[in-house]
């Protein structure tokens, strides 16, 4: 399937294998952008698939190495890896063209394994894999072609051994030979098409092969038959392209056709039952304190999304079947336009936050009773004899996540939330619809992207993170924070030194709050206003440091009179426990 009769040297073949790797990724991007699918292109589905396939503890160390950059460094280390893959592989077809062929359909292979393993993934997904692979076959002829070192016009001959299938045919005489034109102009006498595994008859021709490999080794891109300026030329302008494409591609994808309805188009309704106003006094607004309502941009973000859903509202709906229930489907207007909208304050927070962390965020949610919603399709909660305890949410992307239903319907203030902090949701959390339910991490209750509801049972159904290790239920742990002094501040002595924190307890509320100093006495924190149950409260301390060394630690004690407890235990499965300790020295 490639021209045996050249080779090529190291350099330029690696070259050429990276610049055919680029090829193959834009191209896909740019195919998939043009069928309306960016959110699966070959890339993306690998980088899901890793995220699938990453066992626990690995995971574990991503989040803690790296933060909510782990994303990032997927990619990074996924690029390392095609880079690095792909210029050995140039090399390696540079001296055997055979084995750019076996490499690409190795490539071609995973590729559309992660494609076709995403949820909802179709055979047409499959499109801008095969394309890609197409154009990275193409381009890594063409480039070696025009890196040859060694002249063309090998005796004609078939190699007995090729195993590529074979057609008769005259010399570019089928559609898919655009690509060999460039290639017979470069000098080859090949005449291949865009099929991997095609090849036309006197496509191959095998005598020198070896010959040919050694005389690349000694040839180097020096010898008579490389041009070099011709080379960088065509390899620079195939790159330009590629990258040009590529970016453009991954720009449009971000920014949406011009037609649907995104965040910006939104105006929220007024809420029918709109939250209380927060109290004075909620906020103690202290240096060092976060402030009572987390600014949106600054939210904390956790999901397994490589590149955000930017759903659209227009086309958007929800679809909520099992067992128990009238099947309905709900598009987003018929939300927005209910009369049963609440405007709630609730926080947060993600089972992965260590003690101290800052995986939580408080907010104000507008959105439709969860409840009112669920008893309109007729749902009964288990404890009045309903046959289903688990609702499960699932997002445009595939995660799954699992709510108990007796959970959503106990009068808490569960909702389908629409916005948040007086927007429409943002993309990163959300859009257009999500769940928030008081009381619960984040992953068996939160689901973003949301597009389907099922009432099913535990026992028949694991959501996405209960094979990975997490519990299926996860009620937040009663916790709190020092935010100020800082672990490992310096302060200055001699004066009373506020010492503040916030602590939560949703569903329950906090009753008191205590700071121990160096292991002595707990003593009692002065706790600002309470806004409602479901959300943090703030506290604060006066403390009259000492010059010195110090450690300080705070706990919490709930509504029902339960003390945060001290015994530690890491995030997994359900929620780290301790308390949080900071040290701090006095000048
Ligand atoms: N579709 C989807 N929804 C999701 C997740 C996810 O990975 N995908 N992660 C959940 C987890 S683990 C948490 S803690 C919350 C975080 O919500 P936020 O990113 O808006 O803070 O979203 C939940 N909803
Ligand atoms: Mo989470």
């Amino acid at each position: 399937m490639f021209d045996t009769t050249r080779t090529t040297a190291r350099v330029p073949a690696a070259v050429a294998g990276l610049v055919a790797a680029g090829a193959a990724v834009s191209v896909a991007e740019v195919v998939a952008l043009v069928m309306g699918r960016s959110d699966v292109t070959p890339l993306l589905a690998v980088g899901d698939a890793t995220v699938d396939l990453t066992p626990l503890p690995v995971k574990q160390f991503a989040v803690d190495t790296f933060g909510t950059a782990d994303k990032l460094a997927l990619f990074i280390g996924m690029g390392a890896i095609m880079v690095a893959a792909a210029a050995l592989l140039g090399a390696a077809a540079g001296r055997r063209r055979s084995i750019g062929g076996v490499g690409i359909a190795a490539f071609a292979v995973v590729g559309l394994a992660a494609v076709l393993t995403r949820p909802g993934a179709g055979v047409l997904d499959t499109v801008p894999t095969l394309v890609g692979i197409a154009a990275c076959y193409l381009v890594l002829t063409l480039l070696l072609n025009v890196g040859a070192s060694y002249a063309p016009g090998g005796a004609p001959g078939e190699r007995a051994d090729s195993g590529a299938l074979r057609r008769d045919g005259g010399a570019g005489g089928t559609g898919g030979g655009s690509g060999a034109a460039a290639v017979d102009e470069a000098g080859g006498v090949a005449v291949e098409d865009a099929d991997p595994g095609v090849v036309h008859a006197g496509g191959a021709r095998g005598d020198g092969e070896a010959d040919g490999a050694e005389e690349a080794e000694e040839a180097e891109d020096h010898s008579p038959g490389f041009d070099r300026r011709r080379f960088v030329l065509v390899a620079g302008t195939a790159a330009a392209l590629s990258a040009g494409a590529g970016t453009a591609a991954r720009m449009l994808a971000a920014s949406g056709p011009g037609t649907r309805t995104g965040v910006g188009d939104i105006s929220l309704p007024r809420p029918a039952d709109p939250a209380a106003p927060v109290p004075d006094g909620a906020d103690l607004e202290l240096d060092g304190l976060s402030s009572f309502f987390t600014p949106n941009e600054d939210f904390y973000r956790i999901d397994t999304a490589l590149s955000v859903p930017r759903l659209d509202a227009s086309t958007w709906s929800l679809r909520i079947r099992g067992n128990g229930v009238e099947e309905r489907t709900y598009t987003y207007n018929d939300l927005l336009n209910r009369s049963d909208l609440v405007e709630r304050d609730i926080t947060i927070a993600c089972v992965s936050n260590p003690v101290g962390g800052d995986l939580i965020g408080n907010a104000r949610w507008i959105g439709i009773p969860l409840r009112t919603l669920l008893e309109e399709l007729g749902v009964v909660p288990p404890s009045r004899g309903g046959p289903a305890d688990q609702l499960v949410s699932r997002s445009s992307d595939g995660m799954t996540i699992g709510t108990p239903v007796e959970d959503v319907m106990d009068g808490r203030d569960a909702m389908l939330a629409l916005g948040m902090n007086g927007e429409p949701l943002p993309y990163d959390h959300g859009f257009p619809v999500r769940m928030v339910v008081p009381g619960l991490y984040g992953y068996v209750s939160a689901c973003k992207w949301l597009v389907e509801m099922e009432l099913t049972t535990f026992d028949a159904f694991d959501a996405y993170w209960v094979p990975r290790g997490w519990s299926a239920r996860g009620p937040i742990k009663t916790q709190s924070r020092i935010e100020t002094p800082r672990d490992g501040g310096a302060l200055e002595g001699g004066t009373t030194v506020p010492v503040a924190g916030v602590a939560w307890a949703q569903t329950t509320g906090i009753d008191r709050v205590e700071v121990s100093i160096d292991g002595g006495e707990w003593r009692e924190a002065e706790l600002a206003e309470e806004d409602t149950t479901d959300t943090w409260r703030q506290w604060v301390y006066q403390w009259d440091a000492e010059p010195g060394d110090h450690e300080i630690s705070v706990r919490a004690t709930d509504r029902d009179g339960d003390v945060q407890t001290d015994e530690h235990a890491p995030p997994a499965p359900d929620g780290a426990t301790g308390r949080h300790t900071v040290q701090v020295t006095v000048a």
